[in-house]
């Protein structure tokens, strides 16, 4: 029988099956994704933020098709088919949405074309903004699923995980540029998409858990924050890849429920590393 993880709806709705259909045509770039996924979306929005030309290809990382394998052997998506050879006709895969992310930033480099570059140009900030790149993937993202994942029965109390997730948030607010909206000023940056995607989803644990996720909408404490988080809701590339509210509450009770059989679900419950 197929999982519960197997079986989610496969296709995109809302705005982002319009951009999905959009970018359906065939094109030697080609990025593998699923609709529900964070670390698709941070992909997906460095592919849009850059109008880099491209091929979006809906899949489910759970059925683990021989094929996917071959490209990506972790079995996760997103997974991108790059060009190569002078006539781009055969492709290599990359996968890690960061790898893939920063890849894009620098192999579609000319401003010109594709638009200002999304890590600074200074060695020493560019150092720092991988920095809180890696606060937020080693952090906040954990963070996340640890409230979410939430249960009667852990050994942490709900209140425990919601004090570290709003901790590790606000140790990044208080690295942002003074005057935003984004965290390096007036551009958004691989550090704000790396969080977007979560952001965009701490609205499940509102939904889900009791005391949701426990930030003020109106705090001076919390100000900067939603500062950046207004900057997010209306920013094109971020409303371009989000389905439909019912899907994600349908996609993310697995992880509500904490019976959820991915990678990252898995990681969680037993306290490890997230893949
Ligand atoms: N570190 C990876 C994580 C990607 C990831 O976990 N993707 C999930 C979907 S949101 C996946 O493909 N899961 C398949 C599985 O758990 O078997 C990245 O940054 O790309």
């Amino acid at each position: 029988m197929a999982s519960q993880d197997t079986s989610l709806p496969p296709e995109t709705t809302g705005a982002a099956a319009k951009t999905a259909e959009r970018y359906e045509g065939g094109h030697v770039l080609k990025l593998y994704g699923s609709w529900f996924c964070p670390f698709v979306q941070r992909s997906w929005i460095t592919l849009l933020e850059k109008k880099i030309p491209h091929q979006y290809i809906e899949m489910n990382p759970y059925k683990k098709d021989p094929a996917f394998i071959k490209m990506n052997p972790r079995g996760l998506v997103p997974t991108l088919a790059v060009p190569v050879g002078a006539h781009g006709t055969e492709q290599k895969p990359l996968f890690e949405s960061l790898v893939i992310c920063e890849y894009l930033d620098e192999a579609y480099s000319d401003e010109d074309k594709y638009g200002k570059r999304l890590l600074p140009d200074d060695a020493y900030e560019r150092a720092r903004a991988r920095l809180w790149i890696d606060h937020i993937s080693t952090r906040i993202v954990p963070g996340f699923y640890k409230l979410l994942q939430h249960t009667p029965d852990k050994k942490y109390s709900i209140q425990q995980a919601r004090d570290e997730l709003h901790g590790h948030i606000r140790s990044l607010v208080e690295q942002m540029d003074a005057d935003g909206p984004w965290f390096l000023g007036q551009h958004i940056s691989l550090v704000d998409i790396c969080l977007i995607p979560w952001a965009k989803r701490l609205w499940l644990i509102d939904h889900y858990k009791d005391g949701g996720v426990g930030i003020p909408a109106h705090d001076e404490k919390w100000k900067r924050w939603q500062t950046w988080m207004d900057a997010v809701d209306q920013h094109p590339s971020v409303k371009d890849t989000m389905s439909s509210d019912e899907r994600y509450i349908l996609a993310y009770k697995r992880y509500a429920d904490d019976t959820t059989e991915s990678l990252v679900g898995r990681a969680t419950r037993q306290g490890e590393k997230l893949p």
